[in-house]
Order: structure tokens, then C-alpha cells, then sequence
């Protein structure tokens, strides 16, 4: 894994606008984006009773360390008014983490890679765009491999829309 990956996630309000106003705010800390997937129209995982999301993977470059970096993508998730209650639930903005090279970080905030990747379609997809052939630092499989041994079987529909 040569790259930093992050999943962006949005399933209430403007999903479109959401996900563009938040690349903006990151790009406003100093992160530097590198490629983006398409956007894909998921259907929600874990709590299934909540609207559809958007989601969509940045590849970025960034001085911050791994605990700086997530520490930007919560303040960027709090200035857009994000409110953290139930896990899973609907939320305006989610940042997450999937990958920081081939750091393997467990600590009780943060985890990397992002535990859920091989289980989530609405994951792997997008990753597998732009970053098919990287290789998972602890399962030592590329994105396109985790993908097609994913059974999540949750829609994850193409969209024409750009970031
Ligand atoms: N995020 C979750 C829970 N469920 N489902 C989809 N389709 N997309 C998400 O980004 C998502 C989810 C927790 O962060
Ligand atoms: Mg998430
Ligand atoms: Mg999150």
C-alpha cells in the first residue's frame, strides 16, 4: 500500500453538496487530493432502516501523521454540524480513514486499516477504482481481490455525478 486513502460518506440533506463541501474543508487544512473515485448511491449497512448514502474515496498526501490526520477529519466533520450519536446512523458527513500507507495503527480511537473494508461493498468498490491493485497491508490482497471475495450483497449503484 503506497497511498492515503479516505471513504467519504453522507446520507442526510444535500449528499452531493455535503461530499463536495468536505473535500473543500480538507483541502483547506493542507490535504492535497490526489484522485477521487466516481460516486456511488449505497445502500445503507448495519442499521438499515435510514436513508441511502453517497459515498465516494479520496486518495490524498499529507504531512499530518495518522492521529493528526484523523483528528482534521473530525473537526471537518464537526463544522459541518455533524451530530455522533447512534453507531451506523444517519450522519451529514462521515471522514474515515481506510488507509495510511502501510501503517497498521490499533489504538482505541483509531484503527487502520479501517476494520470494515472487506465486508462493505460500498467500500470496496470505490476503492477498487482508484486503487485496485494496492495491496492491504495485513490480509496482503489487493482491493479488486477483497472485492470480488466480498459477499456483501447491499446495492452500491454507479452515479454520473463528479466531486
Ligand atoms: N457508513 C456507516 C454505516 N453504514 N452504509 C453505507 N451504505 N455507506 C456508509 O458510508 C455507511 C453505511 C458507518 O459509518
Ligand atoms: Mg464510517
Ligand atoms: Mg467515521
Amino acid at each position: 500500500m503506497n497511498g492515503i486513502y479516505l471513504l467519504l460518506g453522507s446520507n442526510l440533506g444535500d449528499r452531493l453538496d455535503n461530499l463536495r463541501i468536505a473535500i473543500r474543508l480538507l483541502q483547506r487544512e493542507k490535504i492535497k487530493i490526489l484522485n477521487e473515485s466516481s460516486i456511488y448511491e449505497t445502500e445503507p449497512w448495519g442499521t438499515r432502516d435510514q436513508p441511502w448514502f453517497y459515498n465516494a474515496v479520496l486518495q490524498i498526501e499529507t504531512s499530518f501523521k495518522e492521529n493528526e490526520l484523523l483528528a482534521v477529519c473530525l473537526k471537518v466533520e464537526e463544522e459541518m454540524g455533524r451530530k455522533r450519536s447512534e453507531k451506523w446512523g444517519a450522519r451529514l458527513i462521515d471522514i474515515d480513514i481506510l488507509y495510511y500507507k502501510d501503517s497498521v495503527v490499533e489504538s482505541d480511537n483509531l484503527t487502520i486499516p479501517h476494520p470494515g473494508i472487506k465486508d462493505r461493498r460500498f467500500t470496496l468498490m470505490p476503492l477498487s477504482e482508484i486503487a485496485g491493485e494496492e495491496t492491504h497491508p495485513v490480509f496482503g490482497k489487493s482491493q479488486v481481490i477483497l472485492l470480488s471475495k466480498c459477499t456483501d450483497e447491499l446495492d452500491c449503484r454507479l452515479t454520473d455525478f463528479h466531486l
